[in-house]
C-alpha cells in the first residue's frame, strides 16, 4: 500500500496527513510524525477525511437541464453550454452581469484562476467567495488597527502564552489542533479566560468563564479595558512608542464601568474585574477569536474592541502574543491571498490602484482591467434578485444551505438566466444549476492550501479523478479557452503557482521545492527567506498602530413578546457546515445523526419541551423542526442550533442583516420563538 503526503481538506489547521492508496483507491489517512501543527496526530474528520471521495453520490460527470431535469452528458456539451452562455450573457449585458463565485475548499492554484476567469477573460471584479461570511470582519477590523487582517502568532506560540483568552471560539470542536496548544499552556500553568455565552469544553479548563449574552462584545471588552485603565495596569511604554489614538479609546471605554458592563451583557462585574487583571498582568498573552466575534451586524466593531486591548496591553509584535482570528476552511486563508476577492488581486492588491492594475494588466497581457470594486457573495445573490447580475459561476460553496436566510438565496439563484455550479456532490445549490461540472476531490489533484497561521503547504495527487470528473483547475483552463481568453494555459498547478508567486510579494519567495517538507509562512518575499511566524515585530504592517474605539450597539433584532429569545447558530466537532461530505462519511453521521436545538431546563419546562422531545424554532424568517436537547450548557432566553442538516436548515431562520462596513451577516444572534410539537 502507498501513502501519499498531503493536507486535510477539512479545517483552517491544517494538519498533513498521509492518503493510504489500495487498487487506484484512497483507502485510509493517517496522521504523520514531525508535522508542527498535526504533530502526530489528527481529529475525527481528518481520521474519516478519504470517506467522502467514494462515497456512491459522488458527481462522475457533467450533468445539462433539459425538459426541467438535470441529466448526464458529454464535458464537450456542458462546457460548450456553460462557456457559451456566460459569453452570450455577458455581451448582450455587460460583464457586471456575472458574478463568480470561488472556493475556500479548492487550492491556491483553483483560487487564482478562478479571479484570472472573472477579471481577465470577462472583465468584472465580481469574484467573491464564503470569507465573506466567515473573517470579513477581522480583515475590515486588523487592516484599521494593525494593517494586516491575518492571524498575528503562530499555532505553536500558544503553548508558551501566559495567559489565552479565547472569545467566541469553540476550539475543541471547530480547531483541535489550536485547541490541543491552548491546553498544553494551561497545563504549564497559564490562565485561560473564556467569553462565550455557552458552555463549551474549553470553560471546564477556564480560570474565568465569561457567558454573555449573544451580541454584547463590545460592552465586555470596553469593561476589561476600564478596568485595566482604572487600575492603571496599561502599557504606557507600548502606547506610547507604537500607537496612535489612545486618547479617544480611553474618553470611548471611561463610560463602560464594569457594572454598565455587567447590565448589557449579563457577566457579574467582578468576573470582568477579574479577567481584566488576569489578561493585562500576563507576561505574553494572546486573544484567540472565531465566528462568535466576527457574525454580527457589530463584527467590526467587535474585532476592534480586540485589538484595542492587545495593544493597550502591549500585547502584539512578541512570541505566544497577538490577536488570532482562527480561520475556518482548509483554504480560506488562501484563497483570500490570491485575491478570490471583489476588492483584491492576489496580496491584497486593490483593484482601485491604476499601478496594481497596470501590473496584473501587463502580466496577464491585457489591455486593462475593471477598476471598480465589484459584488460580494451576498450583495451578488441580492443582485440575481433584482435582475442586475443574470448568470452565476459557483465552484465549491453550497449557498442553498450557508447563506442567511435561505428562502431569499433561493429567489436570488431561481431569477437568474443561468446557473452553473461546480461541485464534487449534487448539492441543495447543485439541483437548482443549469449546468453542473464535475470537480474533483483534495486526494486527485495537485496544488497548495494555506491554513489559518499563514502556513503554504502542499496537497498531492494520490488517485485519478473518480469516474469523468475533473480538477477545478483544468476546467477553468479549459473554460477559459472556449472563450477565448489565451492567457490560461498551464502545463499543471506548479507553473500556476510560480505566476501566482511571481504576482504576489507574500508569496514571492515560494516554490514547490522550497514548500518542503511542512511549508512557509508568509510573509517570504524571496527566495531564501524563511517565513515569518509573527508578525508586527517591531512596527505594525501599518506603521503605528491605530486604537479604533467602538461604542456598543445591540443586534439587528433583539427579543420581543412574539419571539421572545435569542438564537445563535454555528457548528458541531463531527459536521462539516453545508454537510455535503461529513454527512455522506458513516462513523460521522453514526455520532450525530440529526439535527437539534440546545434550549435550558427552564426555557424548555415553561414550554412543555422534554428533553429528547421535538421543537418547533421560528422566527421573523421561517420556520423548522427538531429534537431538543435540554441542556444548561445554555443560559435561559438563549437557543443554540447548528447549521449542518438540510432537514431542518438554520438558515430558514437566520436574519441576512449585514455589518455595514464588512457586509457580513448576523449569523450569531436573531430574535426566536420556540414551542413543543404537538
Ligand atoms: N467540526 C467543524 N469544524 C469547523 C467547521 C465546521 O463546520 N465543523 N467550520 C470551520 C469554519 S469555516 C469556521 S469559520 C470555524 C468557526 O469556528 P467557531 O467560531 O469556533 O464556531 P461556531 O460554532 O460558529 O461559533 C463559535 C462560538 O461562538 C459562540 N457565540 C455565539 N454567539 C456569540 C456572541 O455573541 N459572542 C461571542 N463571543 N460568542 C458567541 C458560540 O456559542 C460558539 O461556541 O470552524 C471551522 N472548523
Ligand atoms: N447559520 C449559519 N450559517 C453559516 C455560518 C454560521 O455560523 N451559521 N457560517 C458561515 C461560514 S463561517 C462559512 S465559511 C460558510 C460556509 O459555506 P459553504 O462554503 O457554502 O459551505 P461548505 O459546505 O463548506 O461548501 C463547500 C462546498 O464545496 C464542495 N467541495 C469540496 N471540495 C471540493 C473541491 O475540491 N472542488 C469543488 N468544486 N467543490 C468542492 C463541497 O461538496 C461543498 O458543497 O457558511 C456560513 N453559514
Ligand atoms: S484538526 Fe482540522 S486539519 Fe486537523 S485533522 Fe482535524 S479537521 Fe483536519
Ligand atoms: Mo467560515
Amino acid at each position: 500500500m502507498a501513502g501519499v503526503l498531503t493536507t486535510c481538506p477539512y479545517c483552517g489547521c491544517g494538519c498533513n496527513m498521509e492518503l493510504q492508496v489500495a487498487g487506484g483507491r484512497v483507502v485510509g489517512t493517517s496522521p504523520v510524525g514531525g508535522h508542527p501543527v498535526a504533530q502526530g496526530s489528527l481529529c475525527v474528520k481528518g481520521w474519516n477525511a478519504h470517506e467522502f471521495v467514494h462515497s456512491p453520490d459522488r458527481l462522475t460527470g457533467p450533468l445539462l437541464r433539459r425538459d426541467g431535469r438535470l441529466a448526464p452528458v458529454s464535458w464537450e456539451e456542458a462546457m460548450d453550454f456553460a462557456a457559451g452562455g456566460l459569453k452570450r450573457i455577458a455581451a448582450e449585458h455587460g460583464p457586471d452581469a456575472l458574478a463568480f463565485f470561488s472556493s475556500a475548499k479548492c487550492t491556491n492554484e483553483e483560487n487564482f484562476l478562478m479571479m484570472k476567469l472573472a477579471r481577465a477573460a470577462f472583465r468584472t471584479n465580481n469574484v467573491d467567495h464564503c470569507a465573506r461570511l466567515c473573517h470579513a470582519s477581522s480583515v475590515v477590523g486588523l487592516a484599521e488597527t494593525f494593517g494586516s487582517g491575518a492571524m498575528t502568532n503562530s499555532i505553536e506560540e500558544l503553548a508558551q502564552a501566559d495567559c489565552i483568552f479565547v472569545i467566541g471560539s469553540n476550539t475543541t470542536e471547530q480547531h483541535p489542533q489550536v485547541a490541543a496548544r491552548i491546553l498544553e499552556s494551561v497545563r504549564r500553568g497559564g490562565a485561560l479566560i473564556v467569553a462565550d455565552p455557552r458552555s463549551i469544553r474549553l470553560t471546564r479548563f477556564a480560570k474565568v468563564h465569561l457567558r454573555h449574552r449573544p451580541g454584547s462584545d463590545v460592552a465586555l471588552v470596553n469593561s476589561m479595558m476600564h478596568v485595566i485603565l482604572a487600575e492603571k495596569l496599561e502599557n504606557r511604554e507600548f502606547i506610547s512608542a507604537r500607537t496612535e489614538n489612545f486618547e479617544a479609546l480611553a474618553r470611548t471605554v471611561r463610560a463602560y464601568p464594569p457594572r454598565r458592563g455587567e447590565a448589557i451583557s449579563g457577566v457579574p462585574a467582578d468576573l470582568i474585574a477579574q479577567a481584566a487583571r488576569t489578561y493585562a498582568r500576563a507576561k505574553a498573552a494572546a486573544i484567540v477569536y472565531s465566528m462568535g466575534i466576527t457574525q454580527h451586524v457589530t463584527g467590526v466593531d467587535n474585532v476592534r474592541s480586540l485589538a484595542n486591548l492587545a495593544m493597550l496591553t502591549g500585547n502584539v509584535g512578541r512570541p505566544s502574543t497577538g490577536v488570532n482570528p482562527l480561520r475556518g476552511q482548509n483554504n480560506v486563508q488562501g484563497a483570500c491571498d490570491v485575491g478570490a476577492l471583489a476588492n483584491v488581486y492576489s496580496g491584497y492588491q486593490s483593484v482601485t490602484d491604476p499601478a496594481a492594475r497596470q501590473k496584473f494588466a501587463r502580466a496577464w497581457g491585457t489591455d486593462e482591467l475593471p477598476g471598480q470594486v465589484g459584488l460580494t457573495v451576498v450583495e451578488a445573490i441580492n443582485a440575481a434578485a433584482d435582475g442586475r447580475v443574470k448568470a452565476m459561476y459557483i465552484m465549491g460553496e453550497n449557498p442553498m444551505m450557508s447563506d442567511p436566510d435561505i428562502r431569499k438565496a433561493e429567489k436570488g439563484l431561481r431569477s437568474l438566466e443561468l446557473l452553473i455550479v461546480q461541485d464534487i456532490f449534487l448539492t441543495e445549490t447543485a439541483r437548482l444549476a443549469d449546468v453542473v461540472l464535475a470537480g474533483a476531490s483534495f486526494a486527485e489533484k495537485d496544488g497548495t492550501f494555506t491554513n489559518t497561521e499563514r502556513r503554504v503547504q502542499r496537497v498531492r495527487k494520490a488517485i485519478e479523478p473518480v469516474g469523468q470528473a475533473r480538477a477545478d483547475w483544468e476546467i477553468l483552463c479549459d473554460f477559459a479557452r472556449r472563450v477565448g481568453c489565451e492567457q490560461m494555459s498551464y502545463a499543471g498547478p506548479e507553473d500556476v503557482f510560480n505566476e501566482l508567486a511571481e504576482l504576489t510579494p507574500s508569496y514571492h519567495g515560494m516554490s514547490y521545492a522550497r514548500l518542503e517538507p511542512w511549508g512557509l509562512l508568509w510573509p517570504c518575499p524571496e527566495p531564501g527567506h524563511p517565513g515569518t511566524p509573527y508578525l508586527h515585530q517591531g512596527t505594525f504592517a501599518r506603521g503605528k498602530g491605530h486604537f479604533s474605539p467602538a461604542e456598543h450597539r445591540p443586534p439587528d433584532e433583539i427579543p420581543d413578546e412574539h419571539y421572545d429569545l435569542i438564537l445563535t447558530t454555528g457548528r458541531i466537532y463531527f459536521h462539516w457546515h453545508t454537510g455535503s461530505m461529513t454527512r455522506r462519511t458513516n462513523p460521522l453521521n453514526r455520532e450525530s445523526p440529526e439535527a437539534f436545538v440546545e434550549i435550558s431546563p427552564e426555557d424548555a419546562a415553561a414550554r412543555g419541551i422534554r428533553p429528547g422531545g421535538r421543537a418547533r424554532v421560528s422566527t421573523r424568517r421561517g420556520a423548522i423542526e427538531l429534537t431538543a436537547r435540554v441542556t444548561e450548557d445554555v443560559a435561559p432566553g438563549v437557543l443554540f442550533i447548528p447549521f449542518h442538516f438540510h432537514e431542518a436548515a438554520a438558515n430558514l431562520l437566520t436574519n441576512p442583516a449585514l455589518d455595514p462596513e464588512a457586509k457580513i451577516p448576523e449569523y450569531k444572534a436573531c430574535a426566536a420563538r420556540v414551542e413543543a410539537c404537538p
